[in-house]
């Protein structure tokens, strides 16, 4: 999609600081962390959100969860990290492009619910 954001950082149009690429994903950082360590895992194609991955995305998915974890402990996540999917407006989705976000450091997280 010509006006998404995440595709732009997917094709390298517009810059972000990127941990991670291979032909079906991309890992960077967030432009505003949480945590000491805040990272996205997107996939390269366009996909809205989760609510509309369909079953053949299954693989896809599990590729940007096992990636993701791999880098976020890569990046000092030694002792666990939270992982988060935004989804539509209830779940206060900001950018309309399927991303995991993974947040951790050293420190235990605030509870979150
Ligand atoms: P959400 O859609 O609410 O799950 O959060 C979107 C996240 O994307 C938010 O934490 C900030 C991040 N973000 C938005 N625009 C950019 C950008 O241009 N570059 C980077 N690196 N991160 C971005």
């Amino acid at each position: 999609m010509s006006d998404c954001i995440f595709c732009k950082i997917a094709s390298g149009a517009i810059p972000a600081k990127k941990v991670f690429e291979d032909d079906d994903m991309v890992v960077f950082h967030d432009i505003n962390p949480v945590a000491p360590v805040h990272l996205l895992a997107i996939p390269k194609q366009h996909i809205a959100s989760l609510a509309d991955t369909r079953p053949e995305d299954a693989l896809l998915m599990g590729k940007l969860l096992q990636t993701g974890s791999r880098l976020a402990i890569e990046h000092g996540c030694t002792d666990g990290f939270r992982t988060l999917v935004n989804t539509g407006r209830v779940g206060r989705q900001e950018v309309y492009h399927l991303h995991i976000h993974f947040v951790g450091g050293p420190d235990v997280l605030p509870p979150m619910l």
